[in-house]
């Protein structure tokens, strides 16, 4: 099996030492980080993904890949976020009320860091008028929101509308993400924006923030 393959399987079984140690040897081999996020960690997950909805692995498992995720994403951190960049505006991230994966949303918060923005992180199960309010608190230009549950997705509404009556939705843009996501959801609540992944967000955020 390639080391990448070894990686996913690793963090399949929650396996957060040899995840650590197979991404810190990806990194020794000069492989790229986007190849060891996505063809090692990322596939990893899509499987445990797959494996609860068919209900072969259970709630205690899924916590344990998530974790390992965690342990490979320490290390390459350091190769996303670019150091001395000049700053290209502020972001405030959130996975919102209600929802606490916070994987996804956090690996935007990296590649955005890499680009040069400085992040706001407020966490995940985040109300909507905290949102709004860090937005306002830090001046941000954009507000990107993260859901993963379908139940969840309609706090991302209730952001957008709550900018619209401060009369704030002309200053701060939004975008918003996560698996159950699409174009149309976002464009059918008001959202400025949707990317479906964290290397598109970036694209977007400076679109949004004017830097593109
Ligand atoms: Co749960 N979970 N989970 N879970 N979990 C899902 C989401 C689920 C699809 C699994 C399944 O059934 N196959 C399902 C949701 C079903 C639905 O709503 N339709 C589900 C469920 C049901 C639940 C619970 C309800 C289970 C229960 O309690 N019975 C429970 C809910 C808890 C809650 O939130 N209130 C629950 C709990 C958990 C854990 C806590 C154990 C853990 C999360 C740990 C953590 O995040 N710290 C967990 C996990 C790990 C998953 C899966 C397996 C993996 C999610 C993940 O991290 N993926 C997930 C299955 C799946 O998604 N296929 C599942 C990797 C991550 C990088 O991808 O977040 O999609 P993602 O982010 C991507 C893009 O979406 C995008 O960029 C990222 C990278 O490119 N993106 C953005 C994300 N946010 C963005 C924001 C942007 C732009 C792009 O702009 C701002």
């Amino acid at each position: 099996m390639t080391l990448l393959a070894d990686l996913a399987q690793a963090l399949i079984r929650g396996d957060r030492l040899q995840v650590s140690e197979l991404t810190c040897q990806a990194i020794a081999e000069s492989m790229s980080p986007k190849a060891i996020l996505d063809d090692g960690l990322l596939a990893g997950m899509k499987v445990v993904g797959v494996r609860f909805r068919e209900r072969e692995i259970f709630l205690p498992e899924v916590l344990m890949a998530a974790r390992a995720m965690y342990a490979g994403m320490g290390p390459l951190k350091p190769l996303l976020v670019a150091e001395g960049v000049p700053s290209q505006g502020k972001v405030v991230l959130a996975t919102v009320r209600g929802d606490l994966h916070d994987i996804g949303k956090n690996l935007v918060g990296i590649m955005l860091q890499g680009a040069g923005f400085e992040i706001v992180d407020l966490g995940f199960d985040v109300g909507p008028a905290a949102i709004v309010q860090a937005a306002k608190d830090h001046g941000v230009e954009v507000i990107g929101m993260s859901a993963l549950l379908t139940t969840t997705m309609p706090a991302m509404r209730e952001v957008v509308d709550l900018l619209r009556a401060e009369k704030l939705d002309g200053d701060v843009r939004t975008i918003v993400g996560g698996a159950p996501l699409s174009e149309e959801y976002a464009r059918s609540i008001g959202a400025d924006a949707y990317a479906p992944d964290a290397y598109t967000a970036v694209d977007v955020v400076k679109r949004l923030a004017g830097v593109a």
